[in-house]
């Protein structure tokens, strides 16, 4: 009695709130692509051949149990090797796995079928972010550049658990993937240090991205709209803080985007060419800082005891600048310090080794430009 009450009581709760309601998903999502719809149709098709299984098997038994049980005065038969029966019970669950099989292969195949790719872009797992590398069509315009979470500080929240969570608290990323809508779209997902897996629910894809391998898939999405998905391979202290976003927009609102990229581009490269100010240098640096070495050494420049060392008052960030700057650019192999001079510009480079030098009472005073940095390359 008591639990039936809990029980409806827990019902109540879950009607009233609605939004723990929609939280509550069990099912796959139908998604937006050809192949998303297709494995969640047969998904729904298998689930009711179980359905209809289950409910012959259970009933088939149920119903034994009750008309022939013993106290009835049932007594039980005893047939060997009917043939008949063994053909039956052979074909039926053949023909159940042919009707299921049929579908499935079709949807498998159209997965893997990259013909016909009127783009690529190449998705490679960092620990923890995304980078996409775009080959636009034959003229092969290049775009790439990193997708980094934006929710600040996104790891001490996280476990300090008291803020305002907003929809899109930990899924939201300071650079969207964009892509044009209705245009076969291939996918080739690979890793710089271990294994990650790009899942994007809505778009039925979710491959591995493994260093040293090229896995491929392909995405045409047919409405404008934003997509989301995450990090599904556990590949260490921040798997859980590395999304996806994807952002498809149509055919003309991509072709600016592309412009808007290529004028960018433009941008960073003449302002590498100058020679820039301590203050200038420091406020690049804080944000290069925080959105690429702050998962690691912490905003605070201290680090996490024993795995990530502080920079603040380390022999490096306050010694000779040379070798700072090969430290962050080399990284030191076969630990978790990347090598950061394919990852960031001549500028980032530059600001982000003034501001270690500078922040957290290292106070060094002296700056790197990014004329040093090109001269590493
Ligand atoms: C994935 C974690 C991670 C990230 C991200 C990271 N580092 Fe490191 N960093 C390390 C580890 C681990 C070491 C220690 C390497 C060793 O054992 O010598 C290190 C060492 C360093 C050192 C040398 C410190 C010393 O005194 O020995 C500097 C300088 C440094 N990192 C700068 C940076 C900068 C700049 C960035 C961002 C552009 C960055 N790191 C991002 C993990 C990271
Ligand atoms: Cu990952």
């Amino acid at each position: 009695m008591i639990a039936a009450m809990r029980v409806a009581g827990l019902l109540g709760l879950m009607l009233l709130s609605g939004e723990s309601l929609a939280d509550y998903q069990l099912n796959m999502v139908p998604g937006v692509t050809e192949f998303s719809q297709g494995a969640y149709e047969i998904h729904t098709m298998v689930m009711w051949i179980c359905v209809v299984i289950g409910i012959v098997v259970f009933g088939a038994m149920i119903y034994s149990i009750i008309n022939h049980r013993k106290s009835k005065g049932a007594v039980a038969a005893d047939f060997h090797e009917s043939t008949t029966l063994e053909i039956i019970w052979t074909i039926i669950p053949f023909v159940i796995l042919i009707v299921m099989a049929i579908p499935a292969t079709k949807v498998l195949l159209a997965m893997e079928d990259v013909s016909g790719t009127e783009m690529s872009v190449k998705v490679t797992g960092y620990q923890w972010k995304w980078h996409y590398d775009y080959n636009v069509g034959e003229k092969a315009e290049e775009i790439s550049f990193f997708s980094n979470i934006t929710t600040p500080d996104s790891l001490s929240i996280a476990t300090s658990g008291n803020v305002v969570k907003g929809d899109n608290y930990l899924t939201d990323v300071d650079n969207r993937m964009i892509i044009p809508t209705d245009t076969k779209v291939r996918l080739l997902f690979t890793s710089n240090d271990v294994i990650h897996a790009w899942w994007l629910p809505q778009f039925g894809v979710k491959k591995d991205a493994i260093p040293g391998f090229i896995n491929e898939s392909w995405i045409s999405v047919p409405e404008p709209g934003i997509y989301r998905g995450k990090c599904a391979e556990l590949c260490g202290t921040n798997h859980g803080f590395m999304p996806i976003v994807v952002e498809a927009l149509s055919k003309e609102d991509y072709a600016a985007w592309v412009d808007g990229q290529k004028s960018a581009a433009a941008e960073v490269a003449a302002s590498a060419s100058k020679t820039w100010s301590k203050a200038d240098l420091m406020a690049k640096g804080e944000q290069v800082y925080a959105t690429f070495c702050a998962g690691c050494h912490q905003a605070n420049g201290e680090g996490l005891p024993n795995v990530f060392p502080g920079l603040k008052g380390s022999a490096v960030a306050t010694g000779d600048i040379s070798k700072h700057l090969d430290v962050v650019f080399n990284g030191v192999a076969g630990t978790a310090m990347q090598a950061f001079g394919g990852q960031l510009n001549d500028v980032d480079m530059a600001a982000v080794v003034t501001y270690e030098r500078n922040a957290w009472g290292n106070d060094v005073g002296d700056m790197a430009q990014p004329s040093d940095v090109k001269a590493m390359r």
